[in-house]
């Protein structure tokens, strides 16, 4: 390990290669927030970096979930990350309770970790009050085993969207925190952000996200779509039709720009809104075009897996196995410091 140009203590694979790791809860199906905040992100990582992503199942646990629904939610969330994109000859793509490491070096860090600053954590603030009946230790203690996954295979890079920054920051905390204590181990990763890092809900007040019910799925079909778009908030002056709005201030306007909407699309929004044009219901109805042609070919390439089974579980049970390669090893050398395994 050596220092980045930035300072940060950084680990370089056998290949020279910076590690990469992301994850994604299968708390229910992925969203356009995930698939433009977080995933084809990922894929722009893919050539010139070691990529390793998990499907992170002992996260989705915090909260209250149906048992019987979790395989699928599992296998549907390996879909749709190899449908946007997560090509598996290029990465290495696994379940996390597969690799029971990710729990011990939770432990481990619970160790190094102060109490006041994982009390600080604006999600753990935000989803105690969304789960009030169920504030739970493992709620409390998410971004310490999110540390751990991160740090397990010593990845320096850690692209997410902007709703994870604090808890990024905290991992490279913890990893100092080791450091300190043991020895150098482990790298202080840094979160790596998209442009489009807070892609908000149809409400147009929160981030999407799968548990608010404002989100649109990756593999949805268009007339699903529709239901959910057609009635959503719009900017409050554009009442009536006859009223001009202002499109800077209206949630479907800015997701145009999420959508890789051409230059022309926006002109023709701006126009048609400020100048009262046009009505709502024809600026969603383009956005649904835009979104269906970028959804649509991961929604066809989804179902190829889908028809696939086989195939879908033998890739996350071979990325399992390259994971507790690395896994087993980091965790060797964590314990030897920590006087946890004779140093021969
Ligand atoms: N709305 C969003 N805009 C940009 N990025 C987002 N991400 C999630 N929502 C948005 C990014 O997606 C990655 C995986 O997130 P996750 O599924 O593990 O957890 P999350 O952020 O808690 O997602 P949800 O949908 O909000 O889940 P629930 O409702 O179950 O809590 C992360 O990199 C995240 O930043």
């Amino acid at each position: 390990m050596k220092r980045d140009d930035k300072g940060y203590l950084t680990y370089w694979n056998d290949e020279g290669k910076i590690r990469v790791f992301s994850g994604i809860q299968p708390s229910g199906e992925l969203h356009i927030g995930n698939l433009l905040g977080a995933i084809s992100n990922w894929v722009t990582f893919l050539d010139d970096y070691e990529c390793i992503f998990c499907i992170v199942d002992h996260h989705a646990t915090t909260i209250e979930y149906d048992p019987q629904k979790m395989p699928q939610w599992i296998f549907n969330a390996a879909v749709a990350n190899m449908a946007a994109g997560l090509d598996p000859d290029r990465c290495t793509l696994f379940v996390q309770s597969e690799v029971p490491e990710h729990t011990e070096l939770a432990w481990i860090f619970n160790t190094v970790t102060p109490y006041g600053d994982l009390s600080r954590m604006t999600q753990f603030k935000q989803k105690s009050e969304q789960y009030r009946h169920n504030v739970n230790v493992g709620l409390f203690t998410y971004p310490v085993l999110q540390a751990a996954d991160i740090l397990l295979y010593k990845a320096s890079a850690v692209p997410v969207g902007e709703d994870q920054v604090q808890h990024i920051e905290l991992a490279r905390e913890i990893a100092r925190g080791f450091n300190n204590r043991f020895g150098e181990v482990f790298p202080e990763c840094q979160a790596h952000l998209t442009q489009a890092k807070r892609i908000m809900g149809l409400d147009g007040k929160n981030k999407m996200s799968k548990s608010l019910g404002n989100a649109i799925g990756i593999l949805e079909p268009l007339e699903s779509i529709w239901n959910k778009l057609r009635p959503a908030k719009t900017d409050e002056r554009r009442q009536r039709k006859k009223d001009p709005g202002n499109p800077e201030e209206c949630n479907i306007y800015t997701s145009y720009h999420c959508y890789f909407s051409p230059e022309k699309d926006l002109e023709w929004v701006r126009k048609g809104c400020t100048q009262a044009a046009m009505g709502c219901l024809e600026c969603k109805k383009k956005l649904l075009d835009n979104m269906d042609k970028l959804l649509s070919p991961i929604r066809k390439k989804a179902q190829k897996y889908k028809d696939d089974p086989e195939f879908v579980y033998d890739v996350l049970s071979t990325g399992a196995e390259k994971a507790r390669g690395i896994a087993e090893q980091v965790t060797e050398e964590a314990k030897k410091v920590m006087g946890l395994i004779r140093s021969s």
